[in-house]
């Protein structure tokens, strides 16, 4: 073998041991449990009765397991910039990132009736890891239409994820969801975000078997690793 086809030979198993080196060390990242406190629960277990009209899951009556972070993750939604579709009808937008989630009069912002928007700015493209949001956990009710979305768009039109979407019959516009309705409790509904590297976080409602058309939120959490 001449020296110059050895030497291509080593640099090509050079790049072999690196490709397989790659993958190996981000599995290797420590990982904790999602840093994630519950708020007090105000009423115990889900309504027998599944509201009709609704895509509602059977709730598994066992506390949500716990899902490991990257070591570094943390809620990078706490006291960020929140907009939204429309004034809030009741409530302060602040309140969506304030750290309060508990179920008590007035932590509650109210967006206007049909399908609004809220959208918080994590300030940084950042690595995303799980999304924990409390819609209103006074009482076991349904929302309509929720779906989260993330991007580095303020405007969401170039580079949209969706991570979930439960509007099964696209009444909103944004694509047929595959995902299922929930009941709120005080876990609020926790959904994957896979790593996603995203500056903005869009969630989207239409109103709840709640007996007025509004769309509440209490608390969204963005759990990622801060921008470097
Ligand atoms: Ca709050
Ligand atoms: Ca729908």
């Amino acid at each position: 073998m001449s020296n110059r086809i050895q030497r291509r030979l080593s640099v090509l198993a050079g790049m072999t041991l690196f490709a397989l080196a790659a993958p190996a060390l981000s599995q290797s990242r420590e990982t904790v449990p999602l840093p994630l406190k519950l708020p007090r629960p105000v009423f115990a277990g889900t309504p027998k009765d599944i509201p009709a009209g609704t895509t509602v899951e059977k709730p598994s009556g066992k506390p949500r397991p716990i899902p490991q972070v990257p070591k570094g993750t943390t809620n990078l939604a706490l006291k960020k910039k929140v907009k939204a579709s429309k004034a809030p009808f009741s409530g302060d937008l602040a309140l969506v990132t304030d750290g309060n989630k508990e179920a008590q009069e007035g932590t509650a912002v109210e967006l206007p009736p049909r399908l609004q928007w809220l959208q918080i700015d994590l300030g940084a493209v950042s690595e995303l890891h799980y999304i924990v949001f409390w819609h209103f956990h006074m009482e076991p009710v349904v929302y309509h239409d929720v779906v989260v979305q993330v991007s580095s768009d303020p405007d969401f039109i170039e580079g949209v994820t969706t991570l979930f979407n439960n509007d099964q019959d696209n009444s909103a516009g944004l694509g047929i969801g595959k995902d299922r309705e929930y009941f709120e409790t005080s876990e609020g509904k926790l959904i994957a975000a896979k790593g996603v590297k995203a500056r903005y976080v869009r969630l989207y409602s239409k109103g709840s078997t709640y007996n007025d058309p509004l769309n509440r939120y209490t608390e969204v959490e963005v759990y990622g690793l801060p921008a470097k």
